[in-house]
């Protein structure tokens, strides 16, 4: 089966691709002659993941899903949630991000956070969202070259290893994608039977 995955994240679409296997083709925005960045001003990841879907499906009629992420720390009441890509600036800046929340958090106690992902399939024109999270600890610096985005800088379930420390599949296992997208698959090998 064709899906498109409607992401300009290299990095999501290889986590992807890894779980969902040889069972589904995934087709790219660029793929679908999609070059232009897709807006994502709604106030909800799910919002978004829905935002984002809905644009490649009215562009290109086909299949789709797409996901949104955000960061959600205790301490900072759910911050920097669906805004964790413009947290600092308005753009993509990764450094300036991760510089941002350890800002926040110095000498704050409470590390606890979340990744959560929203993911919004578009199937022959019904919507459906499926939902993955971890749990874990934000560090008081970087560990790891690994991952992407705010990875250095979060330990997963209690671990003593950061995502940007753990191997591509061993993040996959037990990661807020993973988890929502493993639950999309599922769905669609359901259907597809
Ligand atoms: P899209 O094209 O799919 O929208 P994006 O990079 O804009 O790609 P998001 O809006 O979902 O993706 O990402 C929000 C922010 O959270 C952004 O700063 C990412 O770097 C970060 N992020 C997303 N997934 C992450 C992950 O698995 N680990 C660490 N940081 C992540």
């Amino acid at each position: 089966m064709k899906i498109v995955f409607a992401t300009n994240n290299a990095h999501k679409l290889n986590e992807v691709a890894q779980v969902v296997g040889e069972k589904f083709e995934l087709v790219t925005l660029r793929e679908c002659g999609i070059t232009e960045d897709i807006p994502e001003n709604e106030p909800t990841l799910e919002g978004n993941a829905l935002a984002k879907a809905r644009y490649v499906y009215s562009r290109t009629g086909l299949n789709c899903f797409a996901d949104d992420t955000g960061l959600e720390v205790d301490a900072l009441g759910g911050e920097p949630g669906v805004r964790s890509a413009r947290y600092a600036t308005d753009g993509h800046d990764d450094e300036a991000n991760k510089r941002l929340l350890l800002e926040r958090m110095q000498g704050v106690e409470n590390r606890a956070a979340q990744f959560r992902t929203a993911v919004a399939l578009i199937m022959d024109g019904e919507e459906y969202l499926f939902e993955g999270i971890v749990r874990g600890d934000i560090a008081t610096e970087e560990h790891g070259e690994g991952g992407f985005g705010y990875d250095p800088l979060f330990f997963p379930e209690g671990g003593a290893k950061t995502f940007a420390e753990m191997s591509a599949e061993a993040k996959n296992q037990i990661s807020h994608r993973g988890r929502a997208v493993r639950k999309l698959a599922e769905f669609l090998q359901n259907i597809s039977q």
